[in-house]
């Protein structure tokens, strides 16, 4: 079965540890909006968790970076006076580190993430969603931030006016993508921010065409469980696109193409509505406390 899994960042990985013990053929479609800039190199959160997770090095309870990683170098950058809030560990660093000089050298952000993964022996297809430069922004009470300055540095706190994908109008599915999307047989969206880390995926133009037309089964376990996500600022920033931020609200943005969700047992009362909008629902637990939530709810979605 070949499963192509749409993936952002913490509660993503869990879930795609599941689904990678599974005997099934996973290729993961990372975003790239929460890609950033910072002390000279170019970090990209959402890989770099998917091929940390599955290599078996993340910092698990933090859900970003790698475990036991040390901070000498941000130490060093912050005597030198300049500001460290974004607190990127040393060994982190070098894949960044790699990657800048790759990508400066003429590979793609494809090529380089391929590299890293191979390297550190992740076995299954990690691939940017594209390798053009998309950007998640948002205006808020303190001004025009990249997502990272909003969630890392303003802790999510400034109001949100709105939110923008930039650059994503431009940016073209990366080849490798397109064809993965083509030849699943189920592509599941994984439990992740319907606005940082699915929005830019679907942003891509083409992307959202290509899963409405697909005869895969296109699944999707949802983030939420009453008003609040797992974790992240879901709820306000759904809230700010003006949607509700319910697995109602995260059903009705994925409708175009969805064909069932998972949600929580405890939201059992929104099913009629989420079915009302041709989305076949089926409740359950859908917390992921280990290993063996990650594989049952795994299994639900290549059943749904
Ligand atoms: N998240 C934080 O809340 N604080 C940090 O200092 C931080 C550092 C960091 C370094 C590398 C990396 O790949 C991710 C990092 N994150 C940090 C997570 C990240 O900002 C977001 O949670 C994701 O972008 C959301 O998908």
């Amino acid at each position: 079965l070949k499963v192509v899994a749409l993936a952002g960042g913490t509660g993503s990985a869990k879930l795609l540890l599941g689904l990678h013990r599974l005997p099934i053929d996973l290729t993961v479609v990372a975003n790239v909006g929460d890609n950033f800039w910072t002390y000279g190199v170019y970090v990209c959160p959402d890989i770099d968790i998917t091929i940390y997770t599955l290599a078996g090095l993340a910092d698990r309870s933090k859900g970003w970076g790698i475990a036991g990683d040390t901070f000498e170098v941000l130490s060093q950058i912050s005597r030198l006076g300049a500001e460290t809030w974004f607190r990127l560990g040393d060994r982190d660093m070098a894949l960044c580190l790699l990657r800048t000089e790759l990508m400066r050298e003429g590979d793609t952000l494809t090529g380089a993430t391929e590299r890293a993964r191979r390297a550190l022996r992740v076995d299954c297809p990690v691939l940017p969603v594209t390798d053009d430069p998309v950007e998640t922004r948002l205006v808020t009470s303190r001004g025009d931030t990249h997502l990272q300055e909003f969630w890392v540095r303003d802790g999510g706190r400034p109001r949100v006016f709105s939110i923008r994908y930039k650059g994503a109008k431009g940016a073209r599915l990366s080849a490798r993508v397109a064809s993965a999307l083509a030849d699943a047989d189920r592509i599941v969206v994984c439990p992740a921010n319907p606005v940082t880390s699915i929005g830019p995926i679907l942003a891509i133009p083409g992307l959202s065409a290509i899963l409405a037309g697909s005869s895969a089964r296109v699944v999707a376990l949802s983030p939420m469980q009453g008003s609040a996500p797992f974790s992240g600022p879901a709820r306000k920033l759904m809230r700010a696109m003006g949607s509700r931020p319910d697995s109602v609200g995260v059903a009705r943005l994925y409708s175009r193409f969805l064909d069932g969700v998972i949600i929580s047992d405890s939201d059992s009362a929104m099913r009629e509505r989420i079915e009302k909008l041709g989305v076949h629902c089926i409740t359950t637990d859908t917390r992921m406390k280990g290993p063996e939530d990650e594989q049952r709810l795994s299994k639900v979605l290549l059943e749904v």
